[in-house]
């Protein structure tokens, strides 16, 4: 029985510096490119609050290479002091991979490489303390659900496959965890029903993008500029911290994927 609170408590986290070629990150559809310095303050403030929550931070230098490398979620799943190096969706970002991979080893996690040929983005999944939600996706695909389901299995979680709506990137663009029962999420994602067993607080409307909130310790970051889901949460008791991430948002990125954060 993995013990209440495991799915978001932690010490340790891993994040990386936006890199030079941030403003090509992949993106769905037309928009303004991310500015590089900007990106740069905002996730200065992003690390700092998750020290603030009480968490030691590596930061890993920029890789240039990869444009969307800031987004060190999709590259690896850390749970139950494993770090489990996944498999990118994307082939542009699929490299970044084996670039996280020695950083989990030296942070003291357990490395576990998921075998092909399927693909699986850290942004669909979410892990509570007992069941690891899969959404499948775009990048998100059956094999790498299945390969990712054998890995976990033997730490005690359960997989639960989803679906990641087509219209969002990744099935945690809809949802995040905000205690060990409760999820928040869309109405739109809410509604799919595949919160079974959950307690699910739905995002006001018009705050759809709230949605990818973390609950890192006692506090739960949310993206800046969303007043109705601050107080939403604050009234049902939440510590919030509002945390910008404007310019990760140009690229389809949020709160989640800037941080791998586990218990070592
Ligand atoms: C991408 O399309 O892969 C990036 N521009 C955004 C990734 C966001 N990651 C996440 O939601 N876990």
């Amino acid at each position: 029985m993995a013990l209440t609170g495991s799915s978001y408590r932690c010490d340790a986290a891993i994040v990386r510096t936006p890199c030079d070629t941030v403003s090509a990150g992949l993106r769905d559809g037309p928009g303004a490119d991310p500015d590089v310095a900007s990106f740069r303050i905002e996730h200065r403030g992003y690390v700092a609050a998750l020290a603030d929550a009480g968490v030691r931070v590596t930061q890993l230098d920029e890789l240039w290479e990869f444009p969307d490398s800031v987004f060190v979620e999709d590259a690896a799943l850390c749970i139950a002091g494993h770090g489990i190096v996944l498999r990118p969706g994307a082939p542009s970002r699929a490299g970044e991979a084996a670039a996280i991979r020695d950083h989990l080893a030296a942070a003291g996690l357990v490395v576990i490489d998921l075998p092909g040929p399927g693909t699986i983005d850290g942004g669909d999944i979410l892990v509570t303390d007992e069941e690891v939600f899969v959404g499948r996706s775009q990048r998100t695909d059956a094999a790498g659900i299945e390969a990712l389901r054998h890995a976990v299995q033997p730490l005690g979680y359960t997989v639960r496959e989803v679906v990641t709506p087509p219209s969002i990137l990744h099935f945690k663009t809809a949802c995040g965890l905000l205690d060990s029962t409760i999820i928040f999420a869309t109405e739109r994602l809410a509604a799919v029903g595949c919160f079974n067993g959950y307690d699910v607080l739905v995002a006001p409307a018009g705050e759809e993008a709230a949605a990818n909130l973390i609950r890192v310790n006692d506090t739960v970051f949310v993206a800046a500029g969303f007043p109705q889901t601050t107080e939403m949460l604050r009234g049902f008791g939440y510590q919030v911290t509002e945390v910008p991430a404007h310019e990760a948002a140009k690229i389809d990125g949020g709160l989640s994927c800037m941080s791998l954060r586990f218990t070592i």
